[in-house]
């Protein structure tokens, strides 16, 4: 399952270069062209979903968050503590609408109504 006119689609199936993290048969795991903090990572399911809700496979989720603590670490983020964040939908301002799991770590976040 791909959409051709995906970005991540693309970079999934290796047509735009990127900074790959990790990748298996499921997962590509990059880093986000416009971090937001020093360590800013994304977790995406090869296949093409739109978002979170759009139908995902029980196992490509479970797939998809249990390479976040692996992730967590590599990035070296574990000890000082990261946050796992999924944007759906335009209220939410997903800009990318092919499911991706942002790790965002290297210091200090407050809460999002600080
Ligand atoms: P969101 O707002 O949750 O849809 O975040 C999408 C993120 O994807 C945003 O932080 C920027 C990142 N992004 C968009 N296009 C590319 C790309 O071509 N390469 C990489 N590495 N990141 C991208």
């Amino acid at each position: 399952m791909q959409d051709e006119n995906c970005i991540f689609c693309k970079i999934a199936k290796g047509e735009v270069p990127t900074s790959k993290v990790y990748e298996d048969d499921t997962c590509i795991v990059f880093d986000d062209n416009d971090p937001l903090m020093p360590v800013h990572t994304l977790i995406i399911p090869k296949d093409h979903y739109a978002n979170i809700g759009d139908g995902v496979p029980e196992e490509t989720l479970g797939h998809v968050f249990g390479l976040v603590g692996k992730i967590a670490e590599m990035k070296g983020v574990t000890e000082g503590g990261y946050r796992v964040l999924v944007n759906t939908g335009d209220d939410a301002s997903q800009s990318v609408k092919h499911l991706h799991v942002h790790i965002l770590g290297g210091g200090h976040m407050p809460r999002p109504n600080d």
